[in-house]
């Protein structure tokens, strides 16, 4: 079977460049360049670098290298191909404004459009690209345009933040959707009543508010220049590993005893197949979709229909192969404004752990803290990971590749936008875990079978080679004392274990059972199914929250595969629903996320 490689995920290079030299020079200028911190991370980007600018195109290329190890493909029961990519994006900070703006992508560069047989190119919404391992790539950033966010409303408010644009500015808009109407692609606008964050917009210097209604969609785009010659410029390189779980038939439900779990209607306990992208009634009758729980947490939820739009696991898509880690989101909040970042953590305490008030005590390993002192608002808070708890950041024994707990459903909310990922569904994560084709197995793990074996401690604490004791054991519960918390991401797989030995999923997929439950969206709350499964778009709204159309606010969410420090294993099987609705906006030592992206 498939072996997965034993660590994790999170990678960046940064590089400065000033870019007026780089027009004079039409070279690379190295100024800045980072030690790779990424050492051992499963992904690492390395090798960052602004070339050729065309500065009457407004473009510049950024190179960069991206390379990971136990690169994977195979065959499942379907007989289509799975395999790993890397899912890379950029962001670029403006010395000027003081803030990382997500970098679109062109073609032009090595980097190809996205290719629906290869599964690797730049997505159509210019937002990041799927990449297989190789030097020397390159992506096109036409640094004229600028991700906003625009309102559907009288007056429309564009919000670009620190945008640093005087009124009467001319802009046009470009978008990679459609534009609400009132806004016309390439028309003439000016900026109206600017605050630091946003503006109006009207079709003549001083003229009335132009008005927006409709609808819209994609990444809207200000055409206006994100950088000026002469600038201070940085670029950040981003990538996460994904799995490409492919398209095809397979079975909700196991047959087994899990609470809540999935079945045909009018059986009393036969696994459903899902073998449609279409939608999907859910009812206790014969073909449809139904469960074994119509009350509380573990609820099917009322007879319905799941619309087409619901993302069902039938069509291929995209799935991290670890759960977030501590290194990721720290990353994410390192690149946000205070104001965002203030409302991604818990505590602005200097010298206290990110998300636990009143305490400089490590609660349950999840290592992410504030500096000490903490910047005075408005200075953006620059985070560490401090595992070993000595006040220095970012050692090698510092935890960032655990995964990471305590987040909010809002703070995935905005780190999946921030990614250009999206939440998966309660359906996804069963066809990412079983296996497309594959006759369940009742009461099974994610691994595909009914064996655990538990860890009861931990060797290399921290490290990137970090594992457990004793031996072969593939998760943890009851919150073991000599451990305490969740474990690296990918602790179990080592380049001779099988998929029972690594905790992997069918598709190679770490995790899925146990360290943290995993935020999905429900199939059992009304909430749930309106969702449409959009992608972020990279940009979050001046507060830090995530903003893309139709996801649901927390009460759409469920939770997934249990974890480390549940007091029971049967949480972490797989067709396990007990928390498949989970209606809470707070933060637990015991749940983290994973994003996904569908795959045209
Ligand atoms: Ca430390
Ligand atoms: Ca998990
Ligand atoms: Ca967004």
């Amino acid at each position: 079977m498939i072996n997965r490689p034993t660590d994790t995920i999170r990678s960046k290079q940064k590089k400065q460049a000033g870019l007026l030299a780089l027009f004079f020079l039409l070279l690379p200028v190295v100024c800045g360049l980072l030690p790779d911190t990424a050492f051992a991370n499963n992904v690492s980007v390395s090798n960052v670098k602004l070339q050729n600018l065309d500065a009457a195109a407004g473009t510049i290329e950024i190179k960069f290298d991206v390379s990971w190890d136990n690169y994977f493909n195979g065959t499942d029961a379907n007989d289509q191909a799975f395999f790993d990519r890397a899912w890379v994006f950029a962001k670029f900070y403006r010395a000027d404004t003081g803030v990382w703006d997500h970098v679109p992508l062109s073609t032009g560069g090595t980097v190809a459009a996205y290719n629906t047989t290869d599964k690797t190119g730049i997505t159509a919404d210019g937002v990041g690209a799927f990449l297989k391992p190789g030097a020397n790539q390159t992506f096109v950033w036409q640094y004229t345009h600028v991700p906003v966010t625009l309102t559907i409303a009288s007056p429309c408010v564009v919000t670009y933040t620190n945008h640093g644009l005087p009124a009467n500015s001319p802009i046009t808009f470009s978008t990679t959707g459609a534009l609400p109407t009132g806004i016309t692609a390439g028309n003439t606008y000016y900026v109206k009543a600017p605050t630091a964050n946003t503006f109006n917009i009207s079709t003549s210097p001083g003229q009335a508010n132009v008005n927006t209604s409709g609808s819209q969609s994609g990444q809207q785009r200000i055409n206006a220049p994100a950088i000026m010659f002469g600038d201070n410029v940085q670029v950040k390189v981003f990538a996460i590993e994904m799995v490409y779980i492919p398209q095809g038939a397979f079975t909700v439900g196991s047959g087994g005893t899990e609470a809540g779990r999935f079945r045909e209607g009018a059986t009393t306990n036969t696994p459903y197949e899902i073998t449609t992208e279409g939608a999907i009634s859910i009812a206790n009758t014969a073909g449809n979709l139904w469960g074994v729980s119509t009350s509380g947490n573990s609820t099917i939820g009322t007879t319905g229909t799941l619309p087409v739009a619901f993302p069902k696991g039938y069509n291929g898509f995209f799935v991290m192969k670890y759960e977030t880690t501590q290194g990721q989101y720290r990353d994410f909040l390192n690149s946000l404004t205070r104001a965002q970042q203030n409302n991604r953590i818990y505590t602005q305490n200097s010298n206290y752990f990110t998300f636990y008030n009143s305490s400089t005590t490590v609660n349950y390993r999840n290592g992410i803290r504030n500096p000490n002192p903490v910047p005075a608002s408005p200075t953006p808070i620059t985070f560490g990971c401090d595992l070993n708890n000595n006040g220095v950041f970012n050692e090698a024994s510092d935890g960032e590749w655990v995964g990471c707990n305590y987040p909010t459903y809002y703070d995935a909310r905005a780190y999946l936008d921030w990614a250009g990922l999206r939440f998966m569904t309660e359906l996804e994560f069963e066809k990412a875990a079983r296996g497309g084709g594959v006759t369940p197995v009742a009461d099974a793990y994610a691994w595909g079978t009914t064996d655990v074996t538990a860890a009861t401690g931990l060797t290399d604490s921290g490290t990137k080679n970090e594992t457990v004791t004793p031996s072969g054991a593939n998760t943890a519960y009851n919150n073991p004392s000599a451990i305490g918390g969740p474990l690296r991401a990918g602790f179990a797989a080592t380049a001779a274990s099988n998929r029972v030995q690594s905790g992997a999923s069918y598709y190679g997929v770490m995790d899925l059972s146990g360290n943290n439950w995993e935020k999905v969206i429900s199939v059992g709350s009304t909430d749930g199914r309106a969702y449409t499964g959009l992608h972020g778009d990279g940009c979050l709204a001046s507060d830090g929250a995530g903003n893309v159309t139709g996801w649901p606010t927390y009460n759409g969410q469920g939770l997934r595969g249990g974890g480390f420090y549940d007091s029971s294993l049967v949480y972490q099987l797989l067709s396990n629903r007990t928390n498949g609705v989970w209606t809470d906006s707070g933060r637990n030592q015991n749940v983290g996320f994973r994003g996904a992206r569908t795959a045209a």
